[in-house]
């Protein structure tokens, strides 16, 4: 939020106490005017502040601080018919479907995906399991695809939809536009300059850098923009906040 908009919201708060105050002519001097003015910055800072915050990048390693060895965790091998079928044609068949409210909703192959421009990052991933590792990510930045698709002014979280089923239904997992647009938030089908394999989430996973392992949907066949999570599995956003309370925030 630039100093622009700052003064503009005090602006905003002056001339609505100004108002509300029509005929003071101490309007300066004014104890409730003061306190309102005062008020209105202080929140204005909090703010900034925790959106400053948001948009800290996760730290990056060198190629020497990269593990030997990346393990895998939760799903395996999604394993269903349809899966092993598309990973059976390296996945020549399967599309990424983008949907919900964005003006034009996609089908993207894998070409496709690799035909936008690219980030790559070594980052630590940190389960809540209580293991770490370092691996070296590329692909898409995720803010590029919903700008492709256009995102609704109405769009408020972004829910991915996943291959693997855990009691008959799909792992998914969702996070809000601020972390949808940070630059480290990328749709992965690299993994320490390999192909990402079935285990890691082949062909396409998530990586939000400033949270925890679990946010990262792995094996990720839709995405779709929403309003609101009320209308997501039990309305938590995601399946472990649904099943056993972990929070839908897990910021690192
Ligand atoms: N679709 C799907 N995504 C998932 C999971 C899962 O079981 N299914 N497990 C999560 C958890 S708890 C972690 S720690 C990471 C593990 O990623 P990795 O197997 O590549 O190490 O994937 C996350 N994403
Ligand atoms: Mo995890």
């Amino acid at each position: 939020m630039s100093l622009i908009t700052r003064r503009g919201l005090i602006g905003g708060a002056a001339a609505s106490a100004g108002l509300l105050l029509s005929g003071c002519d101490k309007l300066a001097q004014n104890e409730q005017f003061r306190k309102i003015l005062f008020s209105g910055e202080k929140m204005n800072e909090g703010l900034q502040r925790a959106l400053t915050n948001r948009a800290a990048l996760a730290p990056e390693f060198r190629p020497d601080q990269m593990s030997p060895v990346f393990r895998t965790n939760g799903t395996r091998n999604p394993n269903t018919p349809e899966y092993t079928a598309q990973a059976a044609t390296r996945f020549a068949d399967w599309r990424l479907i983008v949907q919900g409210l964005v003006t034009r909703p996609l089908t993207l192959s894998m070409a496709d995906i690799r035909g936008l421009p690219q980030r790559t990052q070594i980052t630590r991933h940190d389960c809540v399991e209580g293991w770490s590792a370092i691996g070296k990510w590329g692909g898409p930045k995720l803010s590029t695809v919903l700008d492709t698709a256009g995102l609704s002014a109405r769009a408020r979280y972004i829910v991915f939809t996943c291959a693997d089923l855990y009691n008959g239904v799909p792992y998914y997992e969702s996070i809000d536009l601020i972390d949808a647009r940070h630059p480290q938030t990328i749709l992965a089908w690299h993994l320490n300059d390999r192909l990402l394999d079935i285990g890691h989430g082949a062909p396409l996973r998530l990586r939000v850098e400033r949270q925890l392992g679990y946010k990262h949907a792995k094996y990720v066949m839709r995405i779709d923009a929403v309003a609101s999570l009320a209308g997501i599995g039990r309305g938590k956003g995601g399946f472990w906040e649904d099943t056993v309370d972990y929070d839908w925030y897990a910021g690192i």
